[in-house]
């Protein structure tokens, strides 16, 4: 969840550097540096790939931007017509600095530091390609996927194909386990579920273990609630990141014996840092540390996030034992 970013002095130097950050995320050199970049000053047990959910509609032919202030700005899809545009047949060539950034990280790492790599799940893309950029109610996208379900699936088959070839580029070029952010998972209407967001996941997932059957994959479905043991089930999923919903005992008791879960301490306890995130950060540990369990966080860091907090943070969990 976010390891790199602009909490970190580092990041921000490379960052202005960077004619824009899709440009960031297109040079090598650049991208490699600041995937290591958490893991020399934390050392954690695993890196993930510096990227972004957005490089695959940029990839198939959307104009994609980053704008200072505001985040992701896109030229919307509107109606059905504005898919022929899009080309999935793209994805390798254009993304292929990614898989170059993966295998410099990959030569780069430490044997023990696993590389992850990573896309968005088709729901959660397709969200910014429809509404333009980033989106509280989700209102377009909804009305138009009602409205106009062939041409959402449409869109969603090309978003599967996209997403299961850059995936499998990322473990062919040394990524040892995949994530799907599926972030806005839980705007979506019940009865839309299996179709939205278990259909296109469980899509990928067989496409990408029938080219590479070992690699393990985790699936985060931000805010479904108790939909995600559905979600395991249905998509084949090796792995769940958990949301901050779900307590560490519940968890424990509902999601582990079904599979390993990562989670789940919520950003806003690292940005308070101090005993509130150290009492946060055992009681998951104390809850989960006994099954199969990657420590992380329930989203994304706050830009406004003290590393020294992260630095304890670190500490707190490598210290952690099941007897502790
Ligand atoms: O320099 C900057 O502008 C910093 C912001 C930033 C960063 C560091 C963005 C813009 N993307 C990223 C990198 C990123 N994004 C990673 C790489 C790993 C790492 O840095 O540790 C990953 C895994 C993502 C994933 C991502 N991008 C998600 C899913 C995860 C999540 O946070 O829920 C989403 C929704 C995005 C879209 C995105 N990228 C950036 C912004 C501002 C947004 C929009 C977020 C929103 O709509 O709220």
């Amino acid at each position: 969840m976010r390891q790199a970013g602009r909490y970190l002095p580092e990041y921000r130097e490379i960052r202005a550097q960077a004619d824009g950050f899709l440009d960031l995320c297109y040079t090598p050199d650049r991208a490699a540096r600041v995937t290591l970049q958490p893991i020399e000053r934390f050392r954690p047990d695993a890196a993930i790939l510096f990227s972004d959910i957005l490089v695959i509609p940029d990839a198939i032919g959307q104009e994609v931007g980053f704008v200072e202030g505001t985040g992701p700005v896109l030229t919307p899809v509107t109606s059905g017509a504005d898919l022929a545009k899009f080309d999935p047949g793209k994805t390798l060539d254009h993304l292929a600095p990614v898989f170059e950034t993966v295998s410099r990280v990959r030569a780069e790492l430490p044997d023990d530091v696993a590389l992850i790599g990573f896309a968005g799940a088709p729901w959660t893309v397709a969200t910014y390609m429809v509404e333009g950029g980033s989106s509280r109610d989700f209102n377009a996208i909804k009305s138009w996927a009602v409205r106009e379900r062939a041409d959402f699936a449409a869109m969603m088959d090309i978003l599967v194909a996209s997403t299961t070839d850059y995936l499998v580029a990322q473990v062919e070029a040394g990524a040892q386990a995949l994530q799907l952010f599926d972030t806005w998972a839980g705007a979506v209407p019940a009865n839309d579920f299996d179709d939205w967001v278990i259909s296109p996941t469980a899509r990928i997932v067989a496409g990408v273990k029938a080219r590479q059957p070992d690699v393990p994959i985790i699936g985060f479905a931000r805010g479904i609630g108790d939909r995600l043991e559905g979600y395991i089930r249905g998509t084949g999923v090796d792995a769940v990141g958990l949301d901050a919903s779900m307590t560490a005992t519940e968890a424990a008791a509902k999601i582990q014996p079904i599979c390993p879960v990562q989670g789940n301490l919520d950003p806003a306890y690292l940005m308070v840092g101090g005993e509130e995130m150290e009492r946060a950060a055992r009681e998951i540990l104390d809850g989960l540390g006994k099954g199969p369990f990657v420590f992380n966080l329930a989203h994304g860091i706050h830009k406004d996030t003290p590393f020294s907090h992260v630095e304890r943070l670190a500490e707190i969990v490598r210290e952690w034992s099941p007897n502790s």
